[in-house]
């Protein structure tokens, strides 16, 4: 098993056979609004059987509605999903949530980031962009081992594959550099992640 987990940003057919032929390399799935508009809640049960499922709808509402969506995911077999950090501190702490933190793409976030570590225990992770391992570098010094970081923004959005792993990542985050081309999962063979935390 790498360190990668695969964002199938693409439509359930491509979906299902690119998560099969990757199913003894990747750690895991991103499945995002694509898939959830194509085939609802379906898409999440289905790619579930073939390994741990992170949702990306990038949940931001206020918590008793972010508490209804996670518990429908999590019935459909996902292991965890994404919200806005801007939220914080109304998102409510749920070991299911990963917290986005930073963007890939300039965004608010920019301000606001190192203020977001502050307010992100009792999650399960961060979301922060391994197109720029120094901005991981400081969240691993700041956030230490017990929580995890998931990184976008490698390939196609400009991140070298395993720059963010070394730089203090959990995962990498990929979607069009391995749906081109699904051979190239062999780059993340042998990265070992500094803190070995689960998806
Ligand atoms: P690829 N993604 C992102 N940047 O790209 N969740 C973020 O800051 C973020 C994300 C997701 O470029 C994006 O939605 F918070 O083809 C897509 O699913 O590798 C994936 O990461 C990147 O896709």
């Amino acid at each position: 098993m790498y360190p990668v987990v695969v964002a199938l940003d693409t439509d359930l057919k491509t979906a299902l056979e690119v998560a099969r032929s990757l199913r003894d390399e990747a750690a895991g799935y991103k499945v995002g609004w694509d898939l959830v508009l194509e085939a609802g809640l379906e898409a999440v049960r289905t790619i579930s059987r073939l390994g741990p499922v992170v949702v990306d709808l990038k949940l931001a509402d206020v918590p008793h509605i972010v508490k209804r969506v996670v518990d429908k995911l999590s019935s459909a077999g996902a292991c965890c999903a994404i919200a806005h950090g801007f939220l914080l501190p109304s998102l409510e702490r749920d070991e299911r949530l990963y917290v986005l933190v930073k963007m890939t793409v300039g965004s608010q976030y920019d301000r606001l980031w190192k203020e977001l570590l502050g307010e992100v225990v009792g999650f399960r992770g961060v979301v922060a962009p391994g197109n720029e391992p120094q901005a991981i570098s400081a969240i691993r010094s700041s956030l230490g081992c017990s929580t995890r970081i998931i990184s976008p923004g490698i390939g196609a959005q400009g991140g070298r594959p395993g720059d963010a792993i070394r730089a203090g990542a959990d995962f990498e985050i990929v979607g069009r550099y391995l749906l081109e081309n699904p051979a190239r999962v062999s780059e993340w063979a042998g990265l070992r992640p500094p803190c070995g935390n689960p998806l």
